[in-house]
């Protein structure tokens, strides 16, 4: 069975876990605290210590660099999902960079306002350390003062996907691909506080969000 070592609020390990939700098989879940990685620095003999990591068996399987996909391939792979069809080569490359950097840049920063409300109290210190160090003096009460512009922003970068979903069920296909977990995860991190929901100006997108949330690979089955 697949471990998932994950913290709940994390865009990647949303993704991860979707899709494994999605595969329908039995994974289990193991939770890391935000600040303390040891447990995953020893599972990659000291090569990595971010979050996501999965465990299948002897092998635990990490991501090479900013823009990997192991773990997903991996999972696609393993369960025949169907997430990464050849003819969709690139064009899904070139749309995670966006996600991930023009939604998950705007996402995370609207749900870390809220940090105190999810990050354990033992955390605290560590989370804004890391926050401060990462983004400077005082970024989180910056980030709050620039709540309505960061929610705009927000909205602006979701128009192309409310675009997308305007003759298709899923943003590239009549089935989702790789992409639309990821861009369900980075959503699911803006989400994660449950002070948000996403912009009525996207209606499609609403929608899209709640078949997502649902779906499992046999439903996917007749639209291959
Ligand atoms: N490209 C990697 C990024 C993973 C990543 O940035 N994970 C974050 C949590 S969402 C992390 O653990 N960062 C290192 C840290 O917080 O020290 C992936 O897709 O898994």
């Amino acid at each position: 069975m697949i471990e998932l070592f994950q913290f709940s609020w994390s865009p990647h390990c949303i993704v991860a876990r979707r899709i494994l939700e999605f595969s329908g098989h039995r994974f289990k879940i193991t939770h890391i605290p935000n600040g303390d990685r040891a447990q995953i620095w020893k599972l990659t003999g000291g090569a990595y210590y971010a979050v996501p990591v999965i465990r299948d068996g002897q092998q635990v399987i990490f991501e090479m660099n900013e823009d990997s996909q192991v773990i997903a391939k991996y999972i696609d792979a393993k369960y025949t999902l169907g997430l990464f069809p050849a003819e969709l080569e690139g064009v899904q490359s070139l749309l995670w960079r966006f996600i991930e950097s023009n939604v998950e840049g705007v996402g995370f920063k609207l749900n870390d306002i809220h940090w105190k409300e999810f990050v354990p109290p033992a955390d605290h210190l560590r989370f804004l350390r890391h926050k401060e160090r990462k983004f400077g003096r005082g970024c989180i009460d910056q980030w709050r003062r620039l709540r309505p512009s960061l929610l705009e922003q927000l909205e602006a970068e979701l128009l192309p996907f409310e675009e997308m979903l305007t003759y298709k069920p899923f943003l590239l296909d009549a089935r989702p691909r790789f992409v639309d977990f990821d861009l369900y995860g980075m959503l699911g991190n803006f989400l994660f506080s449950g002070h948000y929901s996403l912009p009525k100006s996207r209606p499609r997108l609403r929608e899209w969000h709640e078949r997502m949330t649902q779906i499992k690979i046999p439903e996917t089955k007749q639209a291959k």
